[in-house]
């Protein structure tokens, strides 16, 4: 069916945002080549992190990060990505995960058809902390633990729980039906990518029905709370900010 001209699910408030794929629109960075990216949340609405989708165009391409105050999480959704920084260099099917601390040189190398969400944020460095170092691995490698309990909604903790890091990045992955046990009201910030499946999010006052290829901003103190809806279990990857003091 067509869609009326006009509409989407995307929304955008003071607090949260919904961004649905029909709003993406591409931007092209220096040094970049065969490479493009949806700069889905950023600084400019109101958050802290930047969420963006990298995408590798017709026989590849190159996405490339100065080494500056900034860090960077990825996850591979779709293809590979050869990840290079400063004094690293993995290759990483979907499903690969990887944190590069900031101060370095980020080149991420794509096949055609690779896409990879990608967190980044200027690192919080704390007094007589060293920084925190490169990790990499594979979402399937990671346990997932039930959350307070419940056997249904699971979380897979990406990176080391480790104060040297100032980001999260997990995967919480709901059995249809499940929710988020109660509706959190916290200082942290979230980027969120629904990964698969699909479901309703609360954000503030609001509830959205959401799905796979959706991204949601949840900003300091935004309500949220979600449940999975239909047949297939719901997950989704998001980035949290972490071990820093208000
Ligand atoms: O880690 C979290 O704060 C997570 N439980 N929030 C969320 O899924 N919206
Ligand atoms: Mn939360």
């Amino acid at each position: 069916m067509t869609p009326l001209f006009g509409q989407t699910r995307t929304r955008v408030e003071l607090r949260h945002a919904l961004i649905t794929p029909d709003g993406h629109v591409p931007s092209a960075f220096p040094g970049w080549e065969g490479a493009i990216a949806y700069v889905i949340l950023s600084p400019a609405m109101g958050a802290e992190v930047s969420q963006m989708l990298v995408a590798f165009g017709e026989g590849g391409g190159m996405a490339l990060f100065p080494a500056d105050e900034h860090e960077h999480a990825l996850y591979v959704e779709e293809g590979d990505c050869r990840v290079v920084w400063d004094d690293g260099d993995v290759t990483l099917a979907d499903g690969g995960f990887a944190f590069v601390p900031s101060e370095n040189v980020l080149a991420l190398h794509g096949s055609e058809g690779t896409r990879v969400t990608l967190f980044r944020k200027v690192y919080e460095p704390v007094e007589n902390l060293e920084a925190p170092p490169a990790v990499n691995g594979h979402v399937s490698d990671v346990p997932a633990e039930p959350f307070l309990g419940n056997e249904k909604a699971r979380l897979q903790t990406l990176l080391p729980l480790d104060v040297r890091y100032d980001m999260a990045m997990n995967v919480f992955t709901y059995q249809p039906g499940a929710t988020l046990p109660f509706v959190e009201t916290h200082v942290m910030e979230h980027g969120l990518l629904m990964l698969s499946g699909q479901g309703v999010y609360r954000l503030d006052e609001k509830y959205y029905p959401v799905r796979a290829g959706d991204a949601i901003w949840m900003g300091p103190y935004c309500p949220q709370w979600f449940v999975a809806m239909g047949e297939e279990p719901a997950s989704y990857l998001y980035y949290k900010d972490v071990h820093r003091l208000p």
